[in-house]
């Protein structure tokens, strides 16, 4: 089944992580074992194990209420329940943004929910993640589905609120009100403001976390979802009726928050036309039915204007009737196996890839330099062990000589380290000014100034023009680091070039620092500001509350960009010097290892067998350190399964599995 598929993609992906950690593992070993060992190089290792362990793929799901998405969710991972697991009813019945997950560092199966009234202060749903305080915990015994599917109730609880505190939580929508005779004195608000479920389920504990949200607005009431929880999932099913069409609150909601998903050629945006089984009439024969199904699935991607091939029509409830009755004939013709086959082929491939070239990019380069680092330090040794055989010992002043143009050598090495230092010392300056834009404290300090002035007016307006200046400022500091970079870039270059006609050594290239990711990041920011506040289904009453809302998350994601372009740049100063600090301290090992051996040799303070034999020993362990190498760049580099033609890609199966 095409579940499994899942499961077993999900399960080697798993293993993939596993081996990539054990290899960084390895080589933090032996950075730990070097004379002076590089203690930021082994903090970033330790990162990079860390977001392999804490990485996750997420797949949303996003539609108008009732269109049948926890339905859905029921179908491709929960069917093995043989019921419907999460609540899924006519009408309106998830209430808030609920995520499913596995919780790796707790392990116990729990809801957690937090309480609607944290609307009314400023902190986001992800910071409350971080801190446990107002979240309520209940247990999940997940030893009994019907105690689960009971407990999941709790998630779709509703409340009765005043008018004023519905509007104080910015959730009384006026258009709503507007088709009633009188304005209602009580209005039902969701409990919870987001859900986190935490059980052992195989998919789950496989990295996967679905995000099930509510239809009627609530991308338009909790911004969050759309700056945050929906760009960073790594797919998102848009899920409409084929009893409905395309309506016009679809069409809104596909407009202003779900299309934008796949700008500059993102992929994993999906839409699911569910509930064909509305459209199989047993009096028309099958092609027909088959024909009209098309028919709506091209006029659907006219409408939306997507490629009809990302239309998938389905029937959620068919799908999980015909998993839970094993009727496979039923669930080929749900539609459901086709979709599926897309997570599993599609994807999760594309995740992986992502992963593990952020793992190249992230550790690759400086492998490789430790690596060659090694091979110099043998090729070092096997040469003056040639030296050291082919020496005639009792001829001391061809020793003297030899002592002699090694000290020449360590004198024009020294001159050559001083212009390193002096170069380096202009590109650190580059390097500072980048900084100084970038830094979070003067950052604040123009966001509280920003706050100060867009609280003095609260009329939409001002809103704007506060927002406007937001993004003057911070695209201002962008185009300066992006601008400084450059000359860093060239700074960098000419260390390079000068440092290759010094030393002659391997031709190590510098990696170029470039700002255009975060550039990106920043306009989309902007991007999804201005489409947000410009909105119409911007229809909640207490406009500046919402807008007041958005600017906070718009705040936080400004300030994570800032805060990670300055680790960038931080990051590129260290690590673009460190290949040639390896090789100057090699040169200098080799300079030292010569001397000291014609040394004792001229003081007949050792014998030159014994001094062979040393080094005969040396070479054994570089010799080892080179082969452990060897494995680690090669685990990094191995091509993934799926990139493989199928006979080799068995192989690189067998080898994960073993
Ligand atoms: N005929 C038919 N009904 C379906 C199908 N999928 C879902 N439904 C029904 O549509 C209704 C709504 O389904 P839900 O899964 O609750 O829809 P939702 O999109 O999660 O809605 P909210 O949680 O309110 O946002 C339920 O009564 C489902 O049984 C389908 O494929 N065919
Ligand atoms: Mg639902």
């Amino acid at each position: 089944m095409e579940e499994e598929r899942l499961s077993q993609q999900l399960h080697e992906y798993a293993l993939w992580k596993a081996d990539v950690a054990r290899n960084l593992g390895l080589y933090q070993n032996f950075l730990e074992s070097q004379d002076n060992e590089d203690n930021e190089l082994i903090l970033r290792i330790e990162d990079i194990i860390e977001s392999l362990s804490t990485d996750r793929i997420v797949i949303a799901f996003v539609a108008e209420f009732s269109r049948g998405k926890t339905e859905l969710i029921n179908a491709i991972f929960f069917a093995d329940y043989k019921r419907r697991l999460l609540p899924s009813d006519v009408g309106r019945t998830t209430m808030c943004p609920t995520e499913l997950l596995y919780d790796h560092v707790s392990k116990e199966s729990y809801i957690r929910l937090l309480p609607i009234e944290t609307r009314l202060e400023d902190t986001s749903i992800a910071e409350h993640k971080r801190n446990l305080d107002y979240w309520t915990t209940l247990p999940l015994q997940v030893e009994s589905p019907d105690k689960m599917v009971e407990a999941f109730k709790e998630v779709v609880k509703v409340k009765r609120v005043s008018l004023e505190e519905a509007k104080r939580l910015g959730l009384f929508i006026e258009d709503m009100a507007q088709h009633l005779e009188q304005v209602p004195e009580y209005v039902e608000v969701p409990m919870w403001r987001h859900a986190l479920i935490s059980f052992p389920h195989p998919l789950l504990k496989g990295g996967l976390v679905i995000l099930d949200t509510p239809g009627l607005n609530a991308l338009g009431t909790e911004p969050e979802l759309t700056v945050d929880m929906l760009p960073n999932a790594h797919a998102v099913i848009f899920v409409l009726g084929a009893d409905t069409g395309v309506t016009k609150t679809d069409m809104d909601m596909w407009q202003e928050h779900v299309k934008v998903f796949s700008s500059g050629g993102k992929k994993g945006l999906l839409v699911a036309l569910n509930k064909i089984d509305t459209m199989w009439d047993e009096l028309e024969n099958s092609e027909t039915v088959a024909s009209k199904i098309k028919g709506q699935c091209v006029s659907t991607a006219k409408t939306l204007g997507i490629d009809v091939a990302t239309v998938f029509p389905i029937s959620a409830h068919k799908g999980l009737l015909g998993k839970v009755k094993h009727e496979a004939a039923l669930l080929e013709r749900s539609g459901l196996p086709k979709l599926e086959r897309v997570l599993s082929d599609e994807i999760l491939p594309q995740k992986q890839r992502i992963v593990r070239d952020r793992v190249i990019n992230g550790i690759g380069a400086t492998i490789k330099m430790s690596r060659d680092s090694v091979k110099r330090n043998y090729d070092g040794t096997r040469q003056q062990l040639d030296e050291l055989q082919s020496l005639d010992v009792k001829n001391n002043s061809m020793i003297a000589h030899l002592l002699q143009m090694t000290r020449k050598e360590t004198i024009i090495y020294e001159t050559r380290v001083e212009n390193f230092q002096t170069s380096r010392a202009l590109l650190m300056k580059h390097v500072k000014e980048m900084q100084e834009f970038l830094n979070i404290t003067e950052l604040d300090k123009h966001i509280t100034a920003i706050r100060k002035q867009m609280e003095g007016s609260w009329t939409t307006g001002g809103m704007k023009k506060g927002m406007t200046q937001f993004f003057e400022q911070i695209r201002y500091n962008m185009t300066q680091v992006s601008y400084t970079a450059s000359k860093a870039n060239e700074s960098m270059q000419s260390i390079y070039k000068r440092f290759h006609e010094d030393f002659g050594l391997v031709d190590i290239k510098p990696s170029i620092l470039s700002m255009h990711h975060y550039d990106m990041r920043m306009d989309n920011l902007a991007k999804r500001a201005e489409e947000y506040r410009d909105s119409t289904a911007m229809t909640v009453s207490e406009q500046s509350f919402v807008i007041k809302k958005f600017f906070i998350s718009i705040v936080s994601h400004a300030r994570d960009i800032f805060a990670k372009a300055f680790q960038e740049v931080e990051n590129w100063s260290k690590s673009s010097l460190v290949p040639i600090a390896v090789q100057l301290k090699d040169s200098k090992t080799a300079l030292q290892r010569r001397i000291d051996n014609l040394q004792r040799i001229r003081d007949s303070k050792e014998t030159v067998e014994g001094r062979i034999d040393e080094l005969n020993q040396s070479l054994a362990d570089f010799e080892a350190r080179l082969k452990q190498l060897n494995e680690v760049c090669d685990a990094i580099h191995k091509p993934l399964s799926f990139d493989q033609p199928p006979a080799e890609a068995e192989d690189i199966k067998q080898q994960t599995a073993s």
